[in-house]
């Protein structure tokens, strides 16, 4: 592999990817702590004005989606660059436009109390009874923007290198092997097609996402100019759904990637694994429809499709995945360590996080807990267990390819306590949810207040666990330049 490129230039690339990791992992700590003082304040233990209550929300939504899609980035980056030639100065004009947008946000939020929470959903930027101002709202709205055309940029420039290799997106799909005019043997790699499955759905996404954010500006700068708020809300959703669910195709690469590592077992697309992914690719893009269930004016058509479609959605690719992931890892001898115990509990979280959704995109279900905490039960789950327990993989792989680090046994108690912990935090939403406690309500009915408060102290331990995870990639990049390990050895890690 690394007669592509020299060991210098690898080693730096790797310096930049880890950029990217450090950069993600750490705001998503940091973002935990707002998680954990929103509980402690909605189970009775902390005295948080509402005013901080929904800034916290705003911080902590915007920073955990933001901060997941990036680091996961760097992890299909890292992959995908094996495959196809990608720009690296685009790669850092995404990690400088992040980090602008970043300041901005916290600014915004801040120092400017803006707190509309991360859907920002129209009119609120302008309309806020004066909880906020115009400042706050433009330098969050901007923020965001400025951070989405940082990933918008990264996806073209994806799209473009699969399509100069594999001659179009549907072909980086496996199309042309689906339809039979190319043997299974010559099928694009599974990075490759998750790779493109997230450039399609995410360049929609951000397209769609910026337009909204352009019509909010303009809304705040000048009030008079107003649209719709129903053709707002499907472009908010169709940006923010797809957007986050993007974190986890990006994510599950590292399972792909690493798990044949681990067995010296390939694993290869073949038509079903295709098929599969051309379905979650089709269902990711029309699914956000199941965010309008409470909208009675959208068209009935819509809602039924977006009902059915949620049932199918991840599935194709989450059955394909985890199955595969089951029958690589049967009997092969593999050796467990942190990257591939990550991995394969990240694929248990996902699955165990896609059941309650599901349950949730039911119309008749949806009516009642739609806007109760059983939504963010079901994505913690995934997010926390399933995509994020992946982003760790990687930093744990990385660490180990890429330099001499030994783990400790504080780094698998930490991963025991970590899924502990999540598993934690995500059953408490849920029990609020089946208790009925709303979501996003910074005062809680003492009634509510038990599953709140232990899921404060369950978010502690997913917190010091983390940080047990960041301290072992920080003393990797403190060793990298310095060591002898040598970049991919693929030998290493079996
Ligand atoms: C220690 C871990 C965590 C704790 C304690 C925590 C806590 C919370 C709390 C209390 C809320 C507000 C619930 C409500 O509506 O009343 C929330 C919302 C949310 N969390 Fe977390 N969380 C954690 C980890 C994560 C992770 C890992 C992610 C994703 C990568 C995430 C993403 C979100 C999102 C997107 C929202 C929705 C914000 C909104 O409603 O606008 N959280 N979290
Ligand atoms: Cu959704």
């Amino acid at each position: 592999m690394s007669s592509l490129v020299n060991k210098g230039e690898l080693k730096q690339r790797n310096g930049q990817i880890a950029s990217y990791l450090i950069i993600g992992a750490v705001v998503i700590a940091v973002m935990m702590v707002f998680g954990i003082l929103m509980l402690l304040a909605q189970g009775g233990m902390l005295n948080l004005s509402a005013a901080n209550f929904y800034q916290f929300l705003t911080i902590h939504g915007t920073g955990m989606i933001g901060a997941a899609a990036f680091a996961a980035a760097g992890v299909m980056w890292y992959f995908l660059r094996d495959y196809v030639q990608l720009s690296k100065k685009i790669f850092t004009w995404n990690l400088v436009l992040f980090l602008i947008g970043v300041v901005m946000v916290i600014i915004g939020v801040f120092s400017f109390e803006y707190a509309s929470s991360w859907t920002f959903l129209y009119p609120l930027p302008a309309l806020s009874a004066n909880a906020w101002g115009t400042v706050g709202a433009l330098l969050y709205l901007v923020g965001m923007l400025v951070l989405g055309v940082g990933f918008l940029l990264l996806y073209i420039d994806t799209g473009r290198a699969i399509i100069k290799k594999y001659g179009s997106l549907g072909k980086g799909l496996g199309w042309d092997v689906i339809s039979g005019k190319k043997a299974e043997k010559d099928a694009p790699p599974p990075t490759v097609v998750a790779s493109t499955m997230v450039t399609i759905v995410n360049v929609t996404a951000l397209t769609a996402g910026a337009t909204v954010l352009i019509m909010n500006i303009i809304n705040v700068v000048n009030p008079a100019f107003t649209f719709d708020p129903l053709l707002a809300k499907n472009l908010t959703y169709a940006f923010g759904h797809i957007f986050a669910n993007s974190i986890i195709y990006m994510g599950v690469i590292v399972v792909y990637e690493i798990l044949p590592r681990y067995t010296n077992r390939p694993w290869k697309s073949n038509r079903i694994f295709l098929i599969a992914w051309t379905m979650s690719t089709t269902f990711t893009l029309l699914i956000y429809t199941h965010h309008m269930l409470m909208d009675s004016v959208m068209p009935k058509w819509m809602l039924i499709m977006g009902q059915a479609l949620s049932y199918a959605n991840g599935l194709p690719v989450l059955v394909i995945t985890a199955y595969g992931a089951l029958m690589i890892v049967y009997k092969s001898g593999i050796k467990w360590d942190m990257a591939s115990g990550l991995a394969f509990i990240s694929m248990f979280g996902w699955t165990v996080g896609v059941v309650p959704a599901i349950v949730d995109a039911t119309i008749v279900v949806n009516h009642v807990m739609h806007n109760t905490k059983w939504v963010p039960g079901h994505f913690h789950m995934y997010m926390g267990l399933g995509a994020v327990a992946m982003l760790f993989a990687f930093m744990y792989y990385l660490a180990k390819v890429d330099s001499n680090l030994e783990t400790t046994i504080l780094d698998k108690i930490a991963l025991i306590v970590y899924t502990l912990a999540i598993i934690s935090v995500s059953g408490q939403f849920l029990v609020s949810g089946a208790i009925s406690t709303p979501r996003r309500w910074a005062t809680h009915f003492p009634e509510w207040m038990g599953p709140a408060l232990f899921g404060g102290i369950a978010g502690v331990f997913m917190f010091l666990a983390t940080v047990i995870f960041i301290v072992h990639f920080i003393s990797y990049i403190q060793v990298r330049g310095t060591s002898t390990g040598s970049d991919f050895d693929d030998k290493k890690v079996a």
